[in-house]
């Protein structure tokens, strides 16, 4: 029995976490606990909960715990206030909780030892059991809890940008757990399990399908199987809603027209979205991306968003539904020529003038930035400026611009202080949390929207440490005045456990990883000057320029920066209130990190910091590509204290964004000397110690190739192996004295087929690899640039060192150079 005892922890043990289970472990926990869950009431949701307070008690205690409908001693009681004071007369009066608030509690009835978790209804209910939980997670004292908790906004959803065939547009955790081959999946267990962790955060809508919306999902054929969706949700709390496309009365309809003021198009609203209730009783609402980025919207009819929103809203209006409209149209074929245009004061010349012409179950959803989800924007202007509208504030969960969950990005600190931002409306405190929220102008709907796009990867989003961005999102529009560190520090803890050192170091990486990014990415308010007309993701520094996009830098030889001011400028600025206005308009006080937002300066000028602005992005990029790969040693210290596998994952990734940082750094860093022509006062820029291109090696097979942008290789330059079934060789010889080196070796990995790679030196092997990571692109550039490392390498003076590589499909075993130095 002993025997077998041991062997089943030991299986237990060994147990490889795939992160699927994500903050919800429930692991052993050094505390006496309930052994009773007594529930009263039969809502879905009630039973949900009680049946996760189980589920945690026995991961916890190792013990499941008794059920029981009527009270004992030492349980968890659960139930909805109503229930509970006709249950218990005169246990506590929870009548000042606002819908889905709880209260947890702890008192002796009648000699027996309770604790409560009760809820102003049943979802409240359910967000008590699992805040309950997580209170015994981080190891606290559940018998003195004594805690009363009202979310900020009654809108608190995830957006999916799911595609009907299983794609998702900036998805980078795998494909769509809701969605394949313009069907809904048979087996829907993953979008439960997505549901129950979204309620363990107080998320209470998600939007399944993308904005980009396929009329499909509409479609009276398709709607019953979107109703098998809403099923799952259902118990946890978690309501339905989806993204519509404006022209559907005709795509679908059969109509000749979608005219929000002709009224067959008003009669078809009205029968589709009584349609939809008959299917789906709770359905939330609609969410409408329109006259965006080539969307069908009322402009085609001359009808303004007021207009098409209260369309769509008055259709919902019967059944209590709402109508999220976006705030994200620009003019995507805007003159670039023209020095007073500009995307950022797209949003609010779009709606600021409709302020007060939506109906009241109508919300505006706003970016929190200006332009796009850049790693750092000022707040828009928009939300100070909607006094007589609802709104919804729109983050970006998925990390589309901020390394697309190979970079470690945790966003909460961004997040904050965007939350946190005081607009100075009517020069008052109005923070934005509180606008958005309702709060401000009193509105009776508000709230906070996180694009997610969860996958099928096991650990939902690719990247474990990922998982506390979709994590903070949830507790924030919950609770927008908790810290990023205290965000951080509850995923962590329950995450990974209680360890100190564990949790220390993990909320310490998660906390410097959005300014480390920051500063190897797009400096001073740039944007994250990545590709933007491709994938988002790797350095692409002049695709922002001279196209109709409006993302412009307005980079010279002489000076960089879009002038926005009111003066001189393009008058964004003018769109904040008073206060706001003066501190971006006056160079005195505009913050270093947003002034290239703000405005156009020489690369000489001298910021805040005391730096000119080209030395100021030198540093900031040497430096944080340096602390990149300090995350890596970090993690590296976890080794042994966390369950292996995720270990081995997330080592994987940090060891990756340490090679990938300095790609950045590169690429930035040698365009702003060649389009300055000022060299880094440190020597640094252009100078890469140890390092041989490989376009200066000995070849044999390869060819010279110039990379495009040129300053995504080092050199501007790689070289290919074309030739089908050929090896190609690079070759150099090692000058420097004998010793422990580490080596280098950066080459591109394209998503189109798998080149082999070797190293060697002298006559040993060092390593063979397969480039067959999938990067998001074909072409070679900052995407595909990626490297291997061999550390403490022995090395004499004069060995060869020699690279070769065979091409496979149109993957042709590219390589960009090798570095070889001292091992640290
Ligand atoms: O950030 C951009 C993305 C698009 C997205 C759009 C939007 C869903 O690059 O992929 O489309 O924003 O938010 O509508």
């Amino acid at each position: 029995m002993r025997r077998a005892l041991w062997l089943l922890m030991l299986v237990s043990l060994a147990k490889a976490e795939t992160g699927r289970e994500a903050w919800l472990r429930y692991r052993a926990i050094p505390t006496p606990l309930p052994s009773v869950v007594v529930r009263f009431g039969d809502e879905p949701e009630v039973i949900a909960a009680a049946k996760e307070v189980s589920r945690a008690l026995e991961g916890f205690s190792g013990k499941a715990p008794l059920s029981r409908q009527s009270l004992v001693d030492n349980s968890v009681v659960l139930a909805t206030a109503r229930s509970l004071t006709n249950h218990l007369p005169g246990v506590s009066s929870l009548t000042d909780l606002e819908a889905g608030g709880y209260w947890l509690g702890t008192s002796t009835v009648k000699g027996k030892r309770v604790s409560f978790i009760s809820g102003s209804d049943s979802a409240g209910v359910l967000h008590g059991a699992f805040a309950w939980i997580r209170h015994v997670a981080a190891g606290e004292n559940v018998a003195r809890l004594n805690e009363k908790s009202d979310p900020a906004a009654p809108i608190r959803w995830v957006n999916e940008w799911d595609n009907l065939d299983g794609t998702i547009e900036r998805g980078y955790g795998g494909r769509s757990i809701f969605f394949e081959n313009n069907n809904v999946v048979a087996d829907l267990t993953r979008g439960g399990e997505y549901a129950r962790l979204l309620s363990s955060v107080g998320i209470n809508g998600c939007t399944v399908n993308n904005v980009n919306a396929n009329p499909r999902a509409l479609t009276s054929e398709f709607l019953p199987q979107i109703a098998r969706i809403a099923e799952v949700f259902r118990p946890w709390g978690v309501k339905l809603s989806l993204s519509v496309d404006f022209a559907s009365p005709k795509t679908i309809g059969g109509l000749d027209t979608f005219d929000p003021e002709d009224g067959r198009v008003v009669e078809w609203w009205k029968a589709k979205a009584d349609e939809i209730y008959r299917l789906i009783p709770d359905f939330a609402g609609f969410v409408l991306k329109a006259d965006s980025e080539g969307r069908a919207g009322p402009a085609t009819y001359g009808r303004t968003h007021a207009q098409a929103a209260n369309l769509l809203a008055r259709a919902l209006k019967p059944h209590g539904g709402v109508l999220v409209y976006r705030g994200f149209v620009y003019d995507h074929h805007a003159d670039w020529r023209d020095l007073k245009k500009d995307r950022a004061r797209a949003a609010y010349d779009n709606f600021q003038p409709l302020n007060g012409q939506f109906d009241d179950n109508v919300l505006v959803q706003v970016k929190y930035g200006p332009i796009d989800f850049q790693a750092r924007e000022p707040v828009s202007p928009l939300i100070g400026a909607l006094s007589k509208t609802n709104q919804t504030l729109e983050l970006q969960i998925t990390q589309e611009y901020t390394g697309q969950q190979r970079h470690l990005c945790y966003l909460a600190p961004m997040w904050k202080q965007v939350l946190d931002f005081d607009l100075r409306v009517g020069n008052e405190r109005t923070p934005v949390n509180e606008i958005v929220a309702g709060k401000t102008f009193r509105r009776p709907l508000g709230g906070f929207v996180g694009v997610a796009n969860v996958g099928r990867d096991e650990n939902w989003l690719g990247h474990d440490l990922a998982m506390a961005n979709l994590y903070a999102f949830g507790r924030l529009a919950w609770q927008p005045s908790l810290s990023a560190e205290e965000i951080a520090q509850e995923w962590t803890r329950q995450s990974f456990g209680n360890d100190k050192r564990v949790v220390s170091a993990i909320t310490g990486l998660e906390l410097d990883s959005w300014r480390v990014y920051e500063g190897y990415t797009g400096p001073l308010g740039l944007g994250t000057l990545t590709d933007i007309l491709r994938g988002h993701y790797g350095p692409g520094i002049e695709s922002a320029e001279r196209n109709g996009w409006g993302q412009w830098i307005r980079a010279d030889h002489e000076g960089i920066g879009m002038d926005r001011t009111v003066a001189t400028g393009t008058g964004f600025i003018g769109q904040y209130p008073r206060e706001v206005a003066h501190m971006y308009e006056s160079l005195r006080e505009c913050p270093d990190e947003l002034v290239l937002f703000m405005h156009h300066l020489p690369y000489t000028y001298v910021l805040h910091s005391g730096k000119t602005i080209v030395q100021d992005v030198y540093d900031s990029h040497y430096q944080a590509a340096e602390a990149a790969q300090q995350f890596a040693i970090r993690w590296k210290a976890l080794e042994g204290l966390i369950d292996e596998a995720t270990f081995a994952r997330v080592m994987n990734r940090l060891d990756y964004q340490a090679g990938h940082a300095i790609v950045w750094r590169d690429a930035i860093c040698s365009w702003l000397l060649k389009e300055s022509g000022i060299p880094d006062s440190k020597g640094r820029a252009g100078h890469f110690p140890g390092r041989t291109e490989a376009e200066s090696m000995t070849l044999s097979g390869y060819t010279v190739k110039d990379v495009t942008p040129w300053e995504d290789a080092s050199g501007g330059k790689a070289v290919t192996c074309e030739a089908p079934n050929q090896k190609c060789t690079a070759s150099f010889t090692f000058a420097g004295t004998p010793g422990l080196y580490d080596i280098v070796v950066q080459y591109f990995d394209v998503n189109d087929g798998e080149a082999r790679f070797q190293l060697n030196v002298g006559d040993r092997v060092l390593r063979a690899w397969i480039a067959n990571d999938h990067f998001p692109t074909k072409a070679l550039n900052g995407d595909s640039s990626t490297r291997v490392t061999l550390r403490k390498v022995r090395l004499k003076t004069n060995e060869i060192i020699k690279v070769e590589s065979s091409p496979d499909g149109n993957d042709p075993g590219a390589l960009d150079y090798v570095e070889v130095m001292p091992s640290r």
